[in-house]
């Protein structure tokens, strides 16, 4: 890089303005954009795994419809994602061998199985909250074709936590077998909706630097916080309690405190050990292979315009 193109890129940031494609970048905001990107894409994509399991089992045709168009809007979430990651210089069948290979994360929470209807709503509730916790600051990123893709995907984040809320409210409302179902739900996807944040400051490599870019606006635990402290009082709404003998609010700090998460079991999920890793990564390659001939149809199609063109 000139001492110019540098310049201009640390001004951008000191700004607080946005890089854009075809602005000059440091090699590794490059990199490690394309890997939280992409990264964030493939989890939208095995994201649609554990709900797309119950669209034929749904109660009615009202809850059907509802979660159809959840799932179809996180296939959506993943292909703007895709484009905003390639606008970074790699290409989308590259990103996706990444995937597919193993190579590239997805994130945790996809690893775990949906057992029960009520799972659609912890799901709804705590893995979409989580999601906008994480992604309202986002919106922000310093690398435009993100942070305005955020934008979107945060609208429609919001509505499916809702769906989820009205699930549990639903069930937690109606016979005891029911509520019994809601709270198990709950218990199961609170702790690995809290490792969505990632690991706690002190074990994340990538924090401090893409906090200096302006990629991260707050911190793993910071957000973390901040999911805790949201949905406290939104369980006690929902008449559900959190499996953590260790919350309660801390009047000095302004925030309520929480136990340990087991950070072993999510090391052990990352790396692929989790209970629905390899099914997810099985599913996720044979719906590839089933595709192909859409991706042949589509490369013939435009093979054809460009050929046409140039008589
Ligand atoms: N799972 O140094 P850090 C959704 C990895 S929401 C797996 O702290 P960073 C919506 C991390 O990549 C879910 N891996 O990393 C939906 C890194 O490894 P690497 C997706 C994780 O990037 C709802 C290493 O650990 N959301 O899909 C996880 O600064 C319902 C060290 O970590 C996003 O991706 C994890 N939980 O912070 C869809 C949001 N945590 O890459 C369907 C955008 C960490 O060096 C249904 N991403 N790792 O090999 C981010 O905000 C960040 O990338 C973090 C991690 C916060 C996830």
């Amino acid at each position: 890089a000139t001492t110019a193109e540098q310049q201009h890129f640390d001004h951008l940031l000191s700004e607080d303005s946005r890089v854009e494609p075809r602005d000059w970048m440091p090699k590794a905001y490059r990199k490690s954009l394309t890997r939280q990107v992409s990264q964030h894409a493939h989890s939208e994509i095995i994201g649609m795994q554990p709900e797309a399991n119950w669209i034929t089992r749904a109660p009615s045709l009202k809850r059907k419809a509802v979660l159809m168009a959840k799932v179809q809007d996180e296939a959506g979430h993943g292909l703007y994602l895709y484009s905003a990651a390639e606008t970074l210089g790699t290409p989308r069948s590259v990103l996706n061998e990444q995937l597919l290979s193993g190579k590239a994360k997805y994130s945790s929470i996809f690893n775990y199985p949906a057992r029960t209807w009520a799972d659609m709503g912890a799901i709804g509730w705590l893995v979409d909250g989580a999601a906008i916790c994480n992604q309202v600051p986002l919106c922000r990123a310093s690398y435009g074709p993100y942070g305005r893709a955020m934008v979107r995907i945060c609208k429609e984040e919001s509505f499916h936590q809702r769906q989820g809320w009205e699930i549990l409210y639903e069930l937690s409302h109606g016979t005891e077998a029911q509520k019994q179902m809601a709270q198990d739900a709950v218990n199961r996807f609170y702790g690995p909706a809290l490792q969505m944040f990632g690991p706690p400051d002190a074990d994340s490599p990538n924090s401090q630097q893409s906090m200096e870019w302006n990629i991260k606006r707050f911190s793993n635990d910071e957000l973390r916080q901040r999911f805790v402290d949201m949905i406290v009082p939104q369980a006690e709404a929902l008449g559900l309690t959190l499996p953590d003998p260790d919350l309660k609010w801390n009047e000095e700090r302004g925030h309520y405190d929480y136990g340990q998460l087991d950070w072993n079991e999510f090391m052990s999920v990352i790396k692929g050990s989790g209970p629905c890793n390899v099914q997810r990564m099985k599913r996720r390659r044979e719906a590839h292979a089933n595709g192909a001939w859409v991706r042949e149809a589509a490369e013939a199609y435009a093979q054809r315009q460009a050929r046409e063109a140039a008589e």
